[in-house]
């Protein structure tokens, strides 16, 4: 029996990923494992693909409806979307091909808050589940699962599936195992319980996975790696951010409102938010924890030298250089990270309880403070909402970060109106910018106008912006949010006309 393999029954059940794939039919509902390019599965996507293509050739229809954790790979989203093989995409994802089929309006993507997936496929909203394509790093002994490199929504699929097929991933180092907490304590309405977890290390639930044997229809071996893409280092845009924000916490530790520990930190993906953990750690602070779903690069470093003292997610994100990190001393890290399914790394209820700092970055921001994280000009999906929604209204402070432009200054990031909203002006309250932070707390709308105006916006778009807003408080229908609706957009409409908003 393999190593990784040590329960019997499953071990019996070895198969390709070929023949796993005979279990998955045109039409079916696939959840699968997969949460920021770490524990999605990386052989049977791949196959169901070249089995797609086969049958598309031969003139058959063979699609399947896609729920994940969130973004995963090219070998799961972007095999599929190649193939034109999803019917329905949820939730965040990131991949370049699937992008394209998305915004081509090949198929249905549903962009939901991630704290809600779990429990929407309780309630019943996406029907029923047919398969659950899980990515595990063991099979014990007693049948139980030990993850691999994320949690994401694998006990929620595991449980709802009528039909399981795991992957057992060698690649995935042996001593994950004790790293992952699953709580089993989630019921629903009108039967829930308050979550008992008060402080962001506490342990409340189990180690492994529970599946029912009767289930697993399929067990495929993989020995292959995490999408692991290596981050570009920070450049001056996303220094001169992290900057203003670790400034503004120093300011609120001095007002009395902060300790020096802070409070648990949420840090988004990409570049900005690797910077401003990196920024964190050149800025003295101590005994940090973070209660986030990703852990980047930067958080390891952190806690590596007890900037950090601890740090919860549900995922790992981690370049080539991090996982190196991370396996050259796997002992260190299991003691001071946790892997929680994702309905608890990003439980309103706990984002709430815990006060975090919800970091993120954005799209754009009107100057009334609504944020747009998804879509350019309003109708083209990026990649969706992801987690930023669930820390942003819960959170004790919730930051949106981005370069003051795009594109070579073509595009501001300060509009008039937000082509699309996904954090209302009633859950953003810091906005920055390379020149600068508004502070939008306790702020009426147009007093948060004249702040963002003021220190975000680039020099080159804040005469244009300080124009419409005073031509709009003379001229507006109401002037409580002072809006000329018939220029509001007019900035995306000349983007998408010209390539660029300015006049
Ligand atoms: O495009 O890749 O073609 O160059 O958007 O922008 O500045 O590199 O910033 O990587 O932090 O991404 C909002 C997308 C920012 C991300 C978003 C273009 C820009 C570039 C990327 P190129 P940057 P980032 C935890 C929390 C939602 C989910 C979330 C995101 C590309 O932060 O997906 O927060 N957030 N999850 O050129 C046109 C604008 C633009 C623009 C940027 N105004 N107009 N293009 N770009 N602003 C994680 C999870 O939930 C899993």
């Amino acid at each position: 029996m393999p190593d990784r393999i040590r329960h019997s029954g499953f071990a019996a059940l070895r198969c390709s990923a070929d023949e796993a794939t005979a279990h998955i039919r045109p039409g079916d509902t696939v959840a699968m494992s997969g949460f920021t390019g770490a524990g999605y599965p990386k052989a049977v996507p791949g196959a169901l693909a070249a089995r797609m293509e086969a049958a598309h050739g031969a003139g058959e229809d063979f699609r399947v409806r896609v729920l994940t954790g969130a973004s995963t790979a090219p070998e799961l989203d972007g095999a599929l979307a190649r193939v034109e093989g999803m019917e329905l995409r949820l939730p965040y994802q990131s991949d370049p091909t699937l992008r394209e089929r998305i915004n081509a309006g090949r198929l249905e993507y549903i962009d939901i808050h991630l704290s809600h997936v779990a429990q929407h496929a309780w309630f019943g909203y996406f029907g029923p589940i047919d398969v659950a394509l899980v990515e595990v790093s063991q099979i014990r002994e007693d049948g139980l699962l030990v993850p691999s490199s994320s949690v994401g929504n694998n006990k929620t699929w595991l449980d709802l599936a009528d039909r399981v097929i795991l992957e057992v991933n060698r690649w995935q180092p042996a001593a994950l195992e004790g790293m992952h907490d699953v709580y089993y304590g989630t019921a629903l309405p009108p039967n829930r319980k308050p979550i008992p977890l008060l402080h962001p290390d506490d342990r409340i639930g189990e180690t492994t996975l529970r599946v029912d044997p009767a289930k697993v229809v399929a067990v495929v071996e993989t020995d292959a790696p995490d999408r692991n893409s290596p981050f570009a280092p920070p450049d001056d845009d996303s220094r001169a951010i992290a900057g203003h924000l670790i400034e503004f916490l120093r300011h609120e530790i001095a007002r009395g409102r902060l300790t020096p520990q802070l409070l648990p930190l949420q840090s988004g993906v990409g570049n900005i938010a690797n910077a401003v953990l990196e920024g964190l750690a050149d800025g003295g602070f101590r005994d940090l924890t973070a209660y986030t779903e990703v852990i980047q690069d930067g958080m390891l470093g952190l806690l590596r030298g007890g900037v950090l003292r601890m740090a919860s997610a549900t995922s790992f994100s981690l370049s080539p250089k991090g996982i190196d990190a991370f396996n050259s001393e796997v002992d260190f890290y299991r003691e001071r990270i946790v892997l929680r399914p994702q309905e608890i790394s990003n439980h309103p209820e706990l984002i709430r309880r815990l006060g975090c700092i919800a970091m993120n970055g954005m799209i754009e921001s009107d100057i009334y403070g609504h944020v747009n994280s998804t879509h350019i000009a309003g109708s083209r999906m990026m990649n969706g909402i992801g987690g930023s929604g669930d820390f942003a209204r819960n959170g004790y402070l919730s930051v949106f970060m981005s370069p003051s432009t795009a594109k070579n200054g073509a595009i501001s990031s300060i509009v008039p109106m937000a082509s699309h909203v996904d954090h209302t002006e009633h859950d953003t309250m810091i906005i920055v910018t390379e020149q600068g932070l508004a502070d939008l707390r306790g702020l009426s709308p147009k007093q948060r106008a004249r702040t963002i105006i003021a220190n975000c916006a680039h020099p080159s778009y804040r005469p244009m912006l300080e124009d419409y807003f005073e031509r709009a408080c003379r001229e507006s229908y109401g002037l409580h949010t002072p809006h000329l609706l018939g220029e509001a957009l007019s900035w995306h409409r000349r983007f998408v006309e010209t390539g660029s908003m300015r006049p």
